[in-house]
């Protein structure tokens, strides 16, 4: 995707579409992926193709939780680790979060490809592959997670995720940042912090913000936290949408 202009109008979307093509040719991505991936580009057009005010504060409040967090984790997909390898791990290492590969469609063939894709972009330890505990109320490959990873977090970025597993992992009493362009996923709905974006944009703006309040101090970091209003985002963000059409 190296040959997309930065300035062509549709570059976001030309540059998602080539790296979820070239996730499924690694075996990184599901064939699932690709009919997300097309869903999410939808609501992408309708909000402008463009990170909307609201989700900006939303970027800024994931960014305040991930710091004031004991243990935060950042959830890995077969679409997140297609699209932004880099900007994942720059994330946790900005945060100091865990790395989990955690598939809806689990095969180790695809666990195995995954993890060395992340270490190949500079991460130094995945988790995920251990599976030494389960989300309850999931069937079994589902609910895999390791034990001192998303099961011992109180922290989870979840993005891109399906509505059974994000609902499962809120009933669990984790405090879950969701990034999904759709505000009326169950996802984005049962989330704690709801960032309405694509993940292309979303990532990379989450760590600066988690960058610049990290040295305003932990004042600025707690205002951030309770500043934010989950039903204001998805509100502002489904009006966009409106307006859009
Ligand atoms: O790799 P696996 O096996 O864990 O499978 C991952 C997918 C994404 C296939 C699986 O979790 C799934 O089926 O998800 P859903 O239910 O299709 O939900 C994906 C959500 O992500 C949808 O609400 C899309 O609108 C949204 N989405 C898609 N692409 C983007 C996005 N949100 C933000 N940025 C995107 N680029």
């Amino acid at each position: 995707c190296d040959e997309i202009p930065a300035d062509h109008p549709r570059h976001d979307s030309l540059v998602t579409r080539h790296r979820i093509e070239a996730g499924v040719d690694a075996g990184i991505t599901s064939r699932q992926g690709l009919i997300a991936q097309g869903r999410g580009e939808a609501f992408d057009y309708l909000l402008g193709e463009e990170t909307i005010p609201s989700a900006d504060r939303a970027a800024r409040a994931a960014a305040a939780t991930l710091l004031a967090a004991e243990h935060p984790v950042l959830s890995v997909n077969g679409n997140v680790a297609a699209l932004v390898p880099e900007a994942m791990v720059q994330l946790a290492e900005t945060v100091d979060a865990d790395l989990e590969v955690n598939l809806f469609n689990r095969t180790e063939k695809r666990m195995a490809a995954i993890e060395s894709h992340l270490e190949d972009h500079g991460a130094r330890e995945v988790k995920g592959r251990n599976a030494d505990a389960r989300i309850p109320g999931l069937s079994h490959e589902r609910a895999k997670v390791d034990a001192d990873g998303i099961k011992a977090a109180d922290v989870v970025l979840v993005p891109l995720e399906d509505g059974d597993r994000a609902q499962a992992l809120s009933e669990m009493g984790k405090t879950e940042i969701v990034i999904d362009l759709n505000p009326l996923s169950r996802s984005a709905q049962v989330a704690a912090i709801p960032i309405i974006d694509n993940i292309l944009r979303a990532v990379p703006r989450i760590t600066d913000h988690a960058r610049d309040l990290a040295k305003a101090g932990p004042e600025a970091i707690e205002q951030a936290r309770t500043d934010f209003d989950a039903a204001e985002a998805l509100d502002a963000a489904e009006a966009r949408i409106r307006d859009g059409l």
